[in-house]
C-alpha cells in the first residue's frame, strides 16, 4: 500500500531508456484516497490554513508554483501552521509529506538550536510525529515523508511548527505540504 516509485528500463542494441512514475496502491476499503488538504501547495495564500502572521506568501524560491512557507524569524521564537482534516476511515495507510529546504547560519555543526517539528492533536492528545534541525542543512528542497498511519479514521490537526533560539536564524522552506490516505 502506499506509494511506490516504480522505474521501467528499456535496453536496446544502440541505446538505454528509462522511464520512473508513481504508482499509487490504496486499501480496497479506502474509498476517498488521495491527497487530504487543500491548497496544498499555498498557491491560495492563507486559505485552508491557521498560521502565524507572513509565514505564507509569494516568494521567488517557492518549489512549486509562486508561493511557499518559511520559517526564518528567529526574533518571533515560535512560528507554525496548521490544518485540521478528517482522515477517511476505511484508509489504514497514512501518510504525511512535504518538500523542505534547511539553510543555517548556524556555525557550530553538532548543536541542534533550531528546530522544526511536525506534530499531530488528535482526540486531546499531541503526538510528535518528527522534526529537523539547523545542524542538519540540506542541499536544495528535498521530499520528506513520514507514515502516520495512527492518524487513520480521526480528525485531526496537523502542526508545523519552528523554535529558534536567539541567534543565529535558520531558513525551514517548505513547499507541497499534503496528507495522503490509501
Ligand atoms: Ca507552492
Ligand atoms: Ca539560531
Amino acid at each position: 500500500m502506499g506509494l511506490h516509485t516504480v522505474t521501467i528500463t528499456g535496453i536496446g542494441t544502440t541505446a538505454t531508456r528509462s522511464v520512473t512514475f508513481t504508482l499509487a496502491i490504496h486499501s480496497p476499503s479506502c474509498t476517498n484516497p488521495g491527497n487530504q488538504f487543500l491548497n496544498s501547495g499555498f498557491e491560495s495564500g492563507e486559505a485552508n490554513w491557521a498560521p502565524s502572521p507572513g509565514v505564507i506568501a509569494q516568494r521567488t524560491d517557492a518549489r512549486t508554483g509562486t508561493s511557499n512557507v518559511l520559517f526564518a524569524n528567529h526574533r518571533a521564537d515560535y512560528e507554525m501552521i496548521s490544518q485540521t482534516v478528517t482522515v477517511p476511515t476505511g484508509c489504514p495507510f497514512v501518510t504525511l509529506s512535504f518538500w523542505l529546504r534547511v539553510e543555517t547560519t548556524e556555525w557550530q555543526p553538532t548543536e541542534e538550536n533550531d528546530l522544526l517539528r511536525l506534530d499531530a492533536q488528535t482526540d486531546g492528545r499531541e503526538y510528535q510525529l518528527a522534526y529537523w534541525t539547523s545542524d542538519k542543512p540540506t542541499n536544495g528542497y528535498q521530499q520528506v515523508t513520514i507514515d502516520a498511519s495512527r492518524l487513520a479514521g480521526r480528525t485531526v490537526r496537523v502542526l508545523l511548527s519552528s523554535w529558534q533560539d536567539a541567534s543565529l536564524p535558520t531558513r525551514f522552506s517548505v513547499d507541497d505540504f499534503e496528507l495522503n490516505a490509501y
